[in-house]
């Protein structure tokens, strides 16, 4: 092991400092968002990096930790940094209790270095150490996972995320002031309990960014009229469509490399499918807190039965009554939408973080899961990373509530009809006729 850079632990899940690089081509590095980038060692003119395989406790919001699988202390395990062109070797230590491999995820490289255990090497035994080692020959955005017991393994939450840096000024690679960078990952932990359900297979109940649920995930915090780049890679089982509220963004980059200026277009939402990664890219020109989150409104919920029946509109008070009388702790759920129940007094299990939480400066914003806020601020200093707290809107520039007078809403007169008019077939009557079982047949048996 002496041979071994020495591999570099995270005991914290909070969102380190963009890693400076202190040796190699310089880059601008990015923030990953409550994670880290692992440091490397140069030896004669390559990158060396080491990864170690080993269960981790993770924090996934502050009263809530799982017992999950990753590297180097935390999942996901730490970005990988280099610059296109750099030689690079990675030393994988395996300390879980099965055998593992890394695929480099949207990389082109010699087919042994590409980690599929079985196909392209043997696996890498418990307590073994394996040596990767390829080129970086595009500039990017990649991610890293087992391709060993796959479903298990990211299951328990191992995996990572890759930049390759341009060597050079890149005609499609525009210099940002700020470059943030996650993971999609899915969950399926029972309330109460630390560890991961891995046959869940679409039934997931933690929807997390870099294995955090809000209010566990850190703002992304930038300075007005900054260019923002955010790197998104999804590794859960089904698709994101990612928004960002007060800006139009470009998508300007896929799992293929950086997109022609020609074909991109300007949107407020975009899906990352499966297995895919998207580089989005906007001028953050409006000052205020920005809601970014998945628009699938399952995934900003935290862990909840999903069996729970519609309620709304339901009157129970003649029942609750009833059964209040004989269960006293019986609560009636969901009677007025669901918002009641991010502020019931209910006793939630230990290590459970409610369906919907976390307090903004106007009250409870009742998220959870895939759910952050792009903070925008005149006075961020160039490179300051640190949450600035609420932002404090101008006079006159927040929605209030109408006191005056309130008059009938005027219901449209002039109704259209329908498109085309519905078949009205005439009633038929319907005689039913019973006809009594016969006695006399032997229909002994049912
Ligand atoms: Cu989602």
């Amino acid at each position: 092991m002496a041979a071994l850079p020495e591999p570099v632990l995270q005991t914290k899940p909070d969102t380190m400092p963009p890693l400076a690089p202190n040796s190699g081509r310089p880059y601008n590095p990015v923030v990953t968002l409550n994670g880290w980038t692992l440091p490397w060692r140069m030896n004669q003119g390559v990158k060396e990096f080491h990864l170690v395989a080993e269960p981790v406790v993770r924090e996934m919001a502050p009263g809530m930790k799982a017992h999950l699988w990753g590297y180097n202390g935390q999942s996901p395990g730490p970005t990988i940094e280099v610059v296109e062109g750099d030689r690079v070797r990675i030393f994988v230590t395996n300390k879980l209790p099965e055998h593992t491999s890394i695929h480099w995820h949207g990389q082109r490289l010699p087919n042994g270095m590409d980690g599929v255990q079985g196909l392209t090497q043997p696996a890498i035994q418990p307590g073994k150490t394996f040596v990767y080692e390829f080129a970086a020959r595009r500039p990017g955005t990649f991610m890293y996972h087992p391709h060993a017991d796959e479903m298990t393994q990211m299951a328990m939450g191992m995996m990572g995320f890759w930049v390759t840096h341009p060597r050079s000024k890149h005609p499609l690679i525009d210099d940002v002031q700020r470059d943030f960078c996650f993971l999609l990952n899915a969950y399926d932990i029972d309330p109460g309990s630390y560890t991961p359900r891995i046959m869940t297979m679409t039934d997931f109940n933690l929807w997390s960014w870099n294995s955090r649920i809000f209010p566990g995930i850190d703002s992304l915090n930038v300075r007005l009229n900054d260019k923002v780049r955010i790197r998104i890679g999804n590794l859960t089982m089904t698709n994101h469509p990612i928004h960002l509220h007060g800006h139009e963004f470009l998508v300007t980059g896929t799992d293929g490399g950086p997109i022609p200026k020609s074909a991109r277009w300007h949107e407020v939402t975009t899906d990352v499918a499966v297995g895919q990664m998207r580089q989005i890219e906007f001028l953050a020109d409006e000052a205020g807190d920005w809601a970014f989150h998945c628009h699938k409104s399952h995934h900003t919920m935290n862990a909840m039965g999903h069996d729970v029946p519609t309620m709304i509109g339901v009157d129970h008070r003649g029942v609750a009554k009833k059964i209040t009388d004989l269960i006293p702790d019986y609560m009636v759920m969901g009677e007025r939408g669901m918002a009641d129940m991010a502020e019931m007094e209910m006793p939630l299990p230990d290590n459970t973080i409610p369906m919907m939480t976390g307090q903004g400066p106007f009250g409870g914003v009742e998220m959870g899961g895939m759910f952050s806020v792009l903070k925008v601020r005149k006075d961020q200093k160039p490179g300051d990373y640190k949450d600035p707290g609420w932002y404090r809107h101008p006079p006159g520039e927040v929605a209030f509530e109408w006191t005056g007078a309130i008059s009938e809403p005027a219901r449209v007169q002039a109704e259209g009809g329908q498109s085309m008019p519905r078949m009205v077939k005439p009633r038929q009557e319907v005689e039913v006729r019973i006809r009594k079982p016969q006695s006399t047949s032997g229909h002994s048996g049912h």
